[in-house]
């Protein structure tokens, strides 16, 4: 097989670069590890900025998000029974859009299909070969031996655990990393919202979040220890923890039911430098990640696909290297800037095994400055409604 260029993974990087490729007439082949089933299984980021809205709409698979999302023209944040709102559109001008990214990826899916864009499913021992050279090309097991697709260029949208980063020779490549000592107990639930606009939570008994997918799907998530097990959690437990780390206005209103999706996610910032070598870029959580608490996870892999699609599709219309050369510096500038955000925000609102009580004291006295302060506001909108791309 040949194409122009190999998409290694179908999540969202993946699949939004296909079909913005495909746009201009540039052939890729996704190769998926998982069954489409698997990935449309997954429950994951809810918030999605403009710039990521733009994207699908220019790629046709905007339609249900307009028709389904959620327009949140702020958010809440507490400390004990305090609490304030930011709002976004009065600072920025703009709103988000809470649209689940399972909902996401089933829109990008059903748009490839619908191009007849090809994809393989459940690759094995995915291999990228040559990326220094003039014969690239992206090889995997199947049950008659060995796949072979020979391209002209890879993209690495496989994820943190994928083979794209780790294709990169460590010698060329540097890694940043900071572990939380903390990770994300995260609940679905078919109940009501608790509230139309998000909460985000401080309290000393450490971070929650109250979020949704609609208005009988909610969508909760509280800090919880990394020895903790999602099975060893009965709902009884989680809902009596919640209402325990929310305002006593919000915890009294609050709607429990049974889970339907009960996981936790460790939290951790790492960002890979370049993101790009020899004819293979690296996009979205291939290259980096962040704590979900700024909700740019999701939002970061869309801008790297943005830069990306625009660098190889001025490579194929003038010949130029300029914009695939450049290309890890300009998606590396924007990603930096996400991770700081994400880890502000993290330092903020969860409880660190090592603060001091001055170290509480300065959170409080953070949360009372940004309570007060328009230009703190802004500064936090500006961020949590995205970047300029
Ligand atoms: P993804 O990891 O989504 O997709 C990579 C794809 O590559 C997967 O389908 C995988 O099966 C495939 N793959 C892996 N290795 C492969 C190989 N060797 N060959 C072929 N395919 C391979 N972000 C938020 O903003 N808010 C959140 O609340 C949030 N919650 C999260 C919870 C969890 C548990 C995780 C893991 C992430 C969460 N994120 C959240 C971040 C998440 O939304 C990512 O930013 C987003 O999925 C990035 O998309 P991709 O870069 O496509 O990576
Ligand atoms: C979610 O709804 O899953 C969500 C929303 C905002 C975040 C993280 C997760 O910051």
């Amino acid at each position: 097989m040949k194409t122009q260029v190999a998409i290694i993974g179908g999540g969202p990087s993946g699949m939004l670069l296909s079909l913005l490729l495909h746009r201009e007439g540039i052939e890729s082949v996704v190769l998926e590890r998982r069954t489409k089933e698997h990935v449309l299984g997954r429950i994951r980021a809810g918030v999605l900025e403009q710039g990521l809205v733009g994207l699908l709409e220019r790629v046709g698979c905007a339609d249900r998000l307009h028709a389904e999302g959620y327009v949140h023209d702020g958010t809440l944040i507490s400390y004990g029974d305090e609490m304030f709102r930011i709002d976004f559109v009065e600072h920025t001008g703009r709103p988000v859009i809470v649209y689940g990214q399972t909902e996401v990826t089933r829109d990008l899916y059903a748009a490839r299909e619908a191009a007849g864009g090809p994809m393989v499913f459940e690759v094995e021992d995915v291999a990228i070969n040559g990326a220094d050279t003039d014969a690239c090309h992206v090889t995997w097991r199947t049950p008659g031996g060995t796949a072979r697709l020979d391209c002209d260029f890879v993209a690495g949208c496989d994820g943190f655990h994928g083979v794209s980063r780790r294709s990169i020779p460590a010698a060329l490549r540097k890694d940043y990393e900071k572990v939380y000592p903390f990770g994300w107990l995260g609940v679905l639930s078919e109940t009501r919202p608790v509230n139309d606009e998000l909460i985000y939570a401080n309290s000393p008994r450490g971070f929650a979040l109250c979020s949704m997918r609609n208005e009988r799907l909610s969508r909760y998530y509280i800090q919880c220890s990394l020895d903790d097990r999602a099975e060893n959690w009965s709902d009884a437990d989680f809902w009596e923890e919640l209402k325990a780390r929310i305002p006593a206005g919000q915890a009294a209103t609050l709607e429990t039911g049974p889970s339907i999706e009960k996981s936790i996610a460790p939290l951790r910032s790492f960002v890979t430098e370049p993101m790009r070598w020899g004819r293979l870029f690296l996009c979205g959580d291939a290259a980096h990640i962040v704590p979900p608490t700024g909700a740019k996870g999701l939002n970061t892999a869309a801008s790297d696909v943005h830069y990306l699609h625009e660098a190889l599709a001025d490579h194929y219309a003038t010949g130029s290297t300029a914009g695939i050369d450049g290309y890890s510096q300009k998606a590396l500038r924007r990603v930096w800037k996400a991770e700081r955000f994400s880890w502000w925000f993290s330092g903020l609102l969860h409880r660190y095994p090592d603060q001091s009580d001055f170290d509480l004291k300065m959170q409080i006295a953070e949360l009372e400055f940004l309570r007060s302060s328009p230009a703190a506001q802004k500064a936090l909108a500006e961020n949590y409604v995205g970047l300029p791309y």
